[in-house]
C-alpha cells in the first residue's frame, strides 16, 4: 500500500490480528499494533511524512551514526533513504520465516559514498510472530576493501500513558553517558529508572533484557536485544519538546524511547564481515 505521500508500506498482520506497518522510506516501523488494534508505538500528531524526514515515531533506524557523534546527519542517512523489497534475502539462521515478515535491502548510493566512503549491503528484516511480538533484525555486510566502523541505534518511540507513571527496570547499577552533560559518564543509582524532566542517557553494556513499566495501562513492553550492548533512554519533556517543531508540546507525555543501540563502542566490520543486530519487542499484562 502507499502511504499520503505515496511512499510504499508494507502491512505485516498474524493470523490472530495483530499487526504492524513498515515504511520502505527509512526501512521504519510505523505502527505495531496488538490483536485488539491498539497502538503501541507513539507517533507524534506533528510528523512530517516527507522525504527526507524521518517521521517523527515508530522505530527509526539510527546508522551508520547514532546521534551527532561523527560528521554525518544526526542519526546518520538510513532513515532518511528509500529502501528496497529485497526478494532474495541470505536465509537467516534459526528464523521461521512462516510468521509475516518484509525483508528491506539498503545500500550506499554514491552520493551517500561521497560523505560515507565505505560499501555495505543493510538487510532488514520485520517480523510480527503468532503471539503478536514484533521481532527486527539487521545485518550490515562490509562489501568494501577495507574495515569500516559505524554506530547505531534502532529509535524505538514506545506509546506510554503518562510519563510520570513509567518505570524502566533493567538498567539499575549501570554506567551512562549523559547527553545533557557533555555525554559524561555516570552511574545509575540502583533503583528502577522513573522521569521527572528531561532524560537523554546511554546507558552502557546493558543485559539484553529491559522492561518499561505502563502503570495506568497495567502493561510492560519486554525489550530482549542481541549484538546491541547499550541502550539510549530519551525523553525531550516539556521545554525541549517546544523545541522540536514536529512533536506536538505536551505529547511528551505519550512518549519513551527506550532504544537498543551500539553507541559507546561502534561496531568494526573486515571485509565481508557481517554484524546482525537483533531487537524483539512484546507486551505483557502487567498489575
Ligand atoms: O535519543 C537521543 C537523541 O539524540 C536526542 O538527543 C534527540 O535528539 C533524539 O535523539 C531525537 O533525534 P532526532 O534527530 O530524531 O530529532
Amino acid at each position: 500500500s502507499k502511504d499520503r505521500n505515496g511512499i510504499e508500506q508494507v502491512i505485516l498482520r498474524n493470523n490472530r490480528g495483530a499487526s504492524a506497518r513498515v515504511s520502505l522510506h527509512g526501512g521504519q516501523v510505523l505502527s505495531w499494533k496488538t490483536e485488539r488494534g491498539e497502538e503501541l508505538l507513539f507517533t507524534s500528531s506533528k510528523a512530517i511524512f516527507n522525504p527526507p524526514k524521518a517521521v517523527r515515531g515508530g522505530i527509526p533506524i539510527c546508522f551508520p551514526q547514532f546521534g551527532n557523534r561523527g560528521s554525518l546527519e544526526q542519526h546518520g542517512f538510513a532513515r532518511n533513504r528509500m529502501w528496497t523489497i529485497d526478494k532474495n534475502p541470505p536465509p537467516l539462521p534459526n528464523e521461521s520465516n512462516a510468521k509475516p515478515h518484509i525483508d528491506l535491502l539498503l545500500k550506499p548510493s554514491e552520493d551517500d559514498l561521497k560523505i560515507w566512503p565505505h560499501s555495505f549491503e543493510f538487510r532488514l528484516r520485520v517480523s510480527l510472530a503468532a503471539e503478536g511480538y514484533l521481532s527486527i533484525i539487521s545485518r550490515v555486510r562490509n562489501v568494501n576493501s577495507k574495515p569500516f566502523s559505524f554506530s547505531f541505534a534502532y529509535h524505538t518511540y514506545l506509546s506510554i500513558s503518562d510519563i510520570s507513571e513509567v518505570r524502566v527496570e533493567g538498567l539499575e547499577t549501570l554506567d551512562y553517558l549523559d547527553n545533557l552533560y557533555q555525554k559524561e559518564r555516570f552511574t545509575e543509582q540502583g533503583d528502577a529508572l522513573t522521569f521527572e524532566s528531561e532524560v537523554d542517557r546511554v546507558y552502557l553494556d546493558s543485559c539484553n533484557t529491559v522492561a518499561v513499566l505502563d502503570h495506568e495501562r497495567k502493561r510492560t513492553f519486554v525489550i530482549r536485544k542481541d549484538g546491541l550492548p547499550d541502550v539510549v533512554v530519551w525523553n525531550p519533556w516539556e521545554k525541549k519538546a517546544k523545541a522540536v517543531g514536529d512533536l506536538g508540546d505536551e505529547e511528551y507525555k505519550q512518549m519513551l524511547c527506550v532504544d537498543g543501540a551500539a553507541v559507546e563502542k561502534p561496531i568494526t566490520l573486515k571485509p565481508g564481515e557481517e554484524w546482525t543486530g537483533r531487537l524483539e519487542l512484546s507486551v505483557v499484562p502487567s498489575t
